[in-house]
């Protein structure tokens, strides 16, 4: 590719800081090496390098930085706020060159001074500032919202310690604190004279202002301040750069004069700790909140901060607090900010000194809430005492808030007090507390789920009182991936294969995808498809080997599961499948099973002991299978350690079978369905999330459907399961689990895995023992079609041609209609 190079693309600019040429970028990585690194090549660490290359893409994506904040400036467009507690970017590096159209030129650039490019974006660490894939939506959307030019800023949390790096010990999961920025961080840049103190605990007081009105003032015991950083986020080929703001907690003072004067030095010290802790941690998902008074100051922390930055810049535009709603469409990214709701509503009153009604009506004019999951324990919910002692002032607001509405609930459904006190802001059974979804609901002019099923469920229960008071807040907007990193960046043989033949176009509208259709039976063309298949195959085998010691046969069916390890994906239910493979062969070693190597990936919540306990199993199986002389070709078992962004970007192009297998109504959306999918695999799944807009785009003849639908799953609940019924009818299936409790999977502990075989046989809450038999069947047609290789591409090309529809920025450009009426203001960068 670098020969290609035009003479433009060699030569540039000349400008060590703009210059897009191959001799701009060799002047100005050396430049930086020495003035920023302060080393010359002879001593230079890898690090080193990566920093001053970094430092080099910084430059030129800071150039169109600068020209987007002049744009706005001036044209003063209406903006996006997405507020998440989580955001996970990714490495940013290749991304950035990507999107600056630099690749080769870098590429080429560093070949000249002796280096590998690959090897320096191998060096990059990412910031884990999130759990799965509630983080990545919120990356991938503000990649196509720069790229789509519309003005968005994403505000969050700079934790210190992201998502723990998983390291597996003796088949266990162990964390370790990540520390993401130990070798520096050249993407962001601290902005000092950007903090806002934020006010905890202490009381209110009320009075009369010098106009005679009622006025409440909020008296904190407890200040903390919060610094603003930015990174730029580069549109794809445009001169549209975002940023992503996080907060970072500081102690108002770095020590507490008062408490230093009277010699009590370790207490000045310890409150300086306190307020630094906001922000020290990412929480880790499926874990009961109960209690973690700790994650409610993050919450409010980083909502205050980013709030009050938008009436700042409102301000500076020249709008007024009235107008706030006009100016700034904010989105809420699950419950996590739905504090936002009472925090703008104090800030409009009590510091902007509106009046209630208008105050309420900016509010909800601004705020719009997505619901990210319908399991009930993910339902954030804050016990009222807790709450009340943390944020006095919010809490009578949100009283006023909830008085209102259900006197409004109370209008519209008369005599009907069980919907009240199923709607109210407060539950009040048993022990009270502050239900956040009800709250952001109430406040919202829209609501979204993130797939038409999800969408539609949400309606029918979590928010069922809400459609039946306000359809017309209701709407779904699908998640999608960015094919910029999914795609181009992380499959490159995939991406240049597709760009010979229909050119480049995808890249901006996926849907340009389908042009590839009438290549799906062109004999040509499926060989080269192969062909990009099985490098990214044989890459990832290599990796593999590299960090698990396992060696596998990259022409075998790579069957591949990775995504957060939780009882309702089912991680399980694949092993079952796996097992029963594998006593097929023992019985009949001269049965037909067509090679495959299994591979999963993801982390359990470090408080999750089920979740643990199947990654332990997964393990354990992989030792027996791995090492048994009459399967050994056959059939190979891999947990990759520590999923996350980076490891995922060598996953997804090497997959051929894409496990997508949760008990349908559980998983919201999936997002991974999506990026395995665009990358040619095929997908055996449930009717859940956007597999079922997935089948629908595919075709139904190019999807692997199995098991109950969310219908039949409440259905068959609601009439009482049974799973040991299914256990004593299918000798198969019993056979399975028998020889999970025999202990031959666990080196002859026979107790190891009861927790897991008591639950399904238990009550079995996720339907494994249902799904079984479909699921199998659905395997063994798999495994039929895998020995068809022109039939299996065909597949696989149509996959990859109909999967238009899940680009982030088809997402993006629905909120804009649907929701935040927001437009594109293109920068023109010179
Ligand atoms: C997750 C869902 C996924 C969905 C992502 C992004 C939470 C709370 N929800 O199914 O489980 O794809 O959100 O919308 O993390």
């Amino acid at each position: 590719m670098s020969d290609s190079l035009k003479s433009t693309e060699l030569a540039g600019s000349h400008d060590l800081r703009t210059g897009l040429g191959v001799e701009d970028i060799k002047q100005a990585f050396l430049d930086n090496l020495f003035y920023q690194m302060n080393r010359v090549p002879a001593v230079a660490t890898k690090n080193d390098l990566y920093m001053a290359l970094a430092m080099t893409v910084r430059d030129r994506v800071f150039h169109s930085s600068v020209h987007t904040i002049e744009n706005y400036a001036e044209r003063k467009p209406r903006v996006v706020a997405y507020l998440s507690a989580e955001f996970l970017p990714g490495p940013h590096l290749a991304n950035n060159l990507l999107s600056l159209g630099i690749t080769a030129q870098t590429r080429r650039a560093l070949s000249e001074l002796g280096y590998d490019l690959d090897e320096l974006l191998s060096q990059e660490e990412e910031p884990g500032l999130g759990n799965g894939g509630l983080g990545r939506v919120a990356s991938c959307f503000l990649d196509s919202l720069a790229s789509l030019e519309v003005p968005a800023v994403g505000y969050g949390i700079r934790y210190e310690f992201g998502i723990f790096d998983q390291v597996i010990k003796d088949g266990w999961q162990t964390e370790i604190t990540d520390k993401w920025r130990r070798f520096g961080n050249p993407w962001e840049i601290c902005r000092p004279v950007i903090v806002y103190d934020v006010n905890f605990g202490g009381s209110t007081e009320t009075g009369r202002d010098e106009l005679g009105r009622y006025r409440v003032h909020w008296i904190p015991d407890n200040v903390v301040k919060g610094v603003a950083y930015d990174t730029p986020i580069l549109g794809y080929r445009v001169g549209t750069c975002n940023m992503m703001r996080l907060w970072k907690a500081e102690a108002i003072e770095s020590f507490d004069f008062a408490a230093f004067n009277h010699g009590d030095y370790y207490r000045a010290v310890e409150d300086k700790m306190k307020s630094e802790n906001i922000t020290k941690v990412l929480y880790p998902n499926d874990e009961p909140l109960q209690g973690k008074i700790l994650r409610l100051q993050q919450q409010f922390f980083f909502v205050s901060c980013s709030l009050r930055d938008m009436l700042r810049i409102h301000g500076l535009f020249g709008g007024k607090p009235e107008n706030f709603h006009e100016q700034f469409a904010i989105q809420l990214n699950d419950t996590h900010p739905a504090i936002a709701v009472a925090e703008l509503l104090r800030l409009l009153l009590d510091e902007h000194r509106l009046d209630w009604e208008t105050a309420w009506y900016v509010t909800s004019g601004a705020i719009a809430y997505t619901n990210h999951t319908l399991l009930p324990e993910a339902l954030e919910k804050w016990s009222l005492p807790l709450f009340g002692q943390l944020l006095p002032r919010h809490l009578e607001l949100i009283y006023e808030v909830n008085h209102r509405f259900l006197e409004e609930v109370r209008t519209r459904f008369p005599d009907d007090g069980a919907r009240v006190r199923r709607m109210s802001i407060i539950e009040e059974s048993g022990e009270r507390y502050i239900r956040m979804a009800q709250l952001a609901a109430v406040a919202s002019q829209h609501i979204n789920g993130v797939a038409e099923l999800h969408s539609d469920l949400l309606k029918k229960t979590v928010l069922q009182d809400f459609t039946q008071l306000w359809p017309e807040k209701f709407c779904n907007v699908t998640n999608g991936v960015t094919p910029r990193r999914f795609v181009a960046m992380s499959n490159p043989g995939l991406a240049n294969l597709v760009t010979e033949r229909i050119g480049d176009g995808w890249l901006r509208d996926l849907t340009e995808l389908r042009k590839l259709e009438k290549f799906a039976d062109d004999g040509e063309f499926q060989r080269e498809w192969c062909e990009v298949k099985l490098v990214a195959k044989r890459n990832l085998a290599k990796l593999i080997e590299r960090r698990v010691g396992v060696r596998v046969n990259p022409e075998s069916l790579f069957d591949i599961q990775s995504k957060r390890i939780h009882e309702y994906k089912r991680q399980h239910l694949n092993v079952l499948h796996i097992l029963t493979l594998y006593l097929r062969l023992k019985r009949d070693p001269g049965t037909n099973v067509p090679a495959r190597t299994f591979v999963f990936g993801g982390k359990a919540a470090p408080g999750y002991v089920m979740a643990k306990l199947v990654i332990k199993l997964i393990h354990a199986f992989a030792e027996v299978v791995n090492n048994d002389p009459v399967v050994r070709d056959r059939l190979k078992v891999v947990f990759f350690p520590d999923y996350n962004v980076k490891n995922a970007q060598h996953i997804f192009p090497a997959a051929d079978l894409s496990e997508q297998i949760s008990t349908a109504g559980f998983e919201a959306s999936g997002t991974g369905n999506m990026k395995f999918s665009l990358n040619g695999a095929l997908t055996i799944g449930t009717l859940d999330g956007a597999n079922v807009e997935i089948r629908e785009e595919v075709g139904t003849d190019n999807f692997f459907l199995f098991g109950l639908d969310a219908d039949q799953v409440r259905d068959l609940k609601s009439r009482g399961y049974r799973p040991r019924s299914y256990y004593e009818r299918n000798p198969v299936l019993a056979e399975a689990l028998d020889c999970i409790a025999s202990g031959t999977l666990a080196r002859g502990d026979t107790k190891l895995f009861h927790p897991l075989l008591d639950n399904l046989l238990g009550d079995d809450p996720f339907l494994l023992l249902a799904d079984y038999q479909s699921y199998v069947d659905c395997q063994d047609k798999v495994s039929a079609l895998w020995s068809n290789p022109p039939a299996w591409t065909r597949k696989s090309i149509l996959n990859v041609a109909r999967m238009g529809k899940f680009s982030s920025d088809r997402s993006i450009r629905q909120y804009c209609e649907r929701v935040w009426k927001v437009t594109p203001s293109p920068v023109n960068v010179t």
